[in-house]
């Protein structure tokens, strides 16, 4: 255990060129930690708060001085003495210290980077790797660290790609690798193939949406899929045995509330929740999809309980809007039966203690996990190293292309190394949904 002898948070920016927190933790023993905060664009409405200073003569209105001075004054304050190790405490420390319900006084994104910086500074206090350290304290008591199935953005649309398409994330997961190194290649082989058949079409196939897929104007929602099934195709992989769909709807973004429809500009529609669903199911039967995120909107409770009733156990079935890696909502989506796994995202809650809690609460409660960055990010890895060290069993970091993305699938390419291939793999779905 070490001691926090100093806490320093500062401005830099992220993959957007916005401003975002770093903050650094040094420990008596002069060991330090770092973490940058990610910040998503699609956010869902039930996030911890960030500060942003809305001031408009500084970064539009995005910068994050304030939550930075809370950082260095208030939070240095409370937080320096105590030990580095005792994540609840300091934890509480930081939530009663804001004491609002979503930590809007001081920030989410000011609370997350002093609550991170401290486990990675006490991981050096060991000597361990991150991943290591969140395994030893917070991990499973009977599995052993193990890479994580990637779930990889090939088509963007949505709010990461200026609204070309409705649905956001057209993603692919390579289900036949028998190992992270293989799960690479596929992913590389399959992206590729996407660019050559969109330059093929007419696309503009050089331009990246905000997570590295590529974001071109197509007709209609489901010309992605139909791409996807031929760069899957064309890059020598059987659909759904080795390389499997997955959606991230984003649909609270194109609900709306008034009229309680999903409206798709792309595709000319408006429908009702049943009728979402029914979109839903039909490209679950036409297309080898196994995942979708977000199908249906963060207050559609009746309608998710409904579409787990009818895919449930055909496809898995992913809240984040829904959830926001938060305890209360997770539980509420376990009473309603309502999606059967929760992506994970540490800013949407805000600490380190209350991400594990919920990651325990939907294992424990048969929900599965994936552990997922913003749309905005930085060079941080801290993303890799938990999924690992919690045994999170999918991770969604975007695409293979600009380094906020690559640094995550790097440091996994190392974790693969030092623990000798130990790789989930499709195991990740423990033999549902037909895997
Ligand atoms: C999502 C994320 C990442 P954002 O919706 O799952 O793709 O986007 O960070 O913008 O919320
Ligand atoms: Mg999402």
């Amino acid at each position: 255990m070490g001691k926090i002898k100093q806490v320093v948070g500062r401005e830099i920016l992220d993959s957007r060129g916005y401003p975002t927190i770093e903050v650094d933790i040094t420990l008596e023993s002069g060991h330090k930690g770092r973490m940058m905060v990610p910040s998503g664009a699609s956010t869902g409405k039930f996030e911890a708060w960030e500060l942003r200073d809305q001031d408009p003569s500084r970064f539009r209105g995005k910068g994050v001085s304030k939550a930075v001075a809370h950082v260095n004054h208030e939070i240095a304050k409370a937080v320096t003495g105590l030990d580095a190790a005792d994540h609840e405490r300091i934890d509480r420390t930081l939530i009663e210290l804001d004491g609002t319900k979503n930590k809007s006084r001081l920030g989410a994104n000011a609370i997350l980077g002093v609550s991170f910086a401290a486990a990675h500074a006490e991981a050096s206090e060991r000597g361990l790797p991150l991943y290591q350290y969140l395994a030893d304290r917070f991990g499973d008591l009977n599995a052993q660290p193990s890479l994580p199935l990637p779930m990889v953005n090939i088509i963007s649309g949505g709010l990461h790609a200026g609204k070309n398409i409705d649905i956001q994330d057209f993603l692919i997961m390579p289900v036949g690798a028998k190992s992270y190194p293989e799960a690479l290649q596929m992913i590389s082989d399959v992206y590729f193939k996407t660019q050559e058949i969109l330059a093929a079409k007419g696309y503009q196939s050089r331009l990246l949406a905000d997570e590295g897929g590529f974001g071109p104007h197509l007709t209609s929602n489901e010309e992605a899929l139909d791409i996807l099934c031929e760069s899957v195709q064309s890059a020598g992989y059987k659909r759904k045995d080795e390389v499997a769909f997955a959606l991230d709807v984003a649909s609270s973004h194109f609900y709306d509330e008034s009229s309680g429809t999903y409206r798709l500009g792309a595709d000319k529609q408006e429908l009702t929740s049943e009728q979402m669903i029914e979109k839903l199911e039909n490209w679950v039967e036409k297309y080898p999809i196994l995942s979708i995120e977000d199908g249906l909107a963060e207050e559609d409770w009746a309608g998710w309980t409904r579409l787990t009733e009818r895919l449930g156990d055909k496809v898995q079935l992913v809240g984040d809007d829904l959830f926001t890696t938060n305890p209360q909502r997770i539980q509420k989506g376990i009473a309603l039966k309502a999606g059967n796994a929760v992506l994970v995202k540490m800013n949407q809650i805000g600490s380190l203690t209350e991400t594990v809690t919920a990651v325990k609460l939907a294992k424990e409660a048969g929900l599965l996990t994936v552990i997922s960055a913003r749309s905005g990010e930085t060079e941080d890895c801290t993303l890799a190293d938990l999924a690992v060290g919690l045994n999170g069993g999918q991770i969604k970091i975007g695409s293979i292309a600009g380094s906020s993305r690559t640094a995550k699938y790097n440091q996994l390419w190392r974790i693969h190394h030092e623990l000798n291939g130990r790789f989930t793999g499709k195991r990740a779905f423990h033999g549902r949904f037909h895997q």
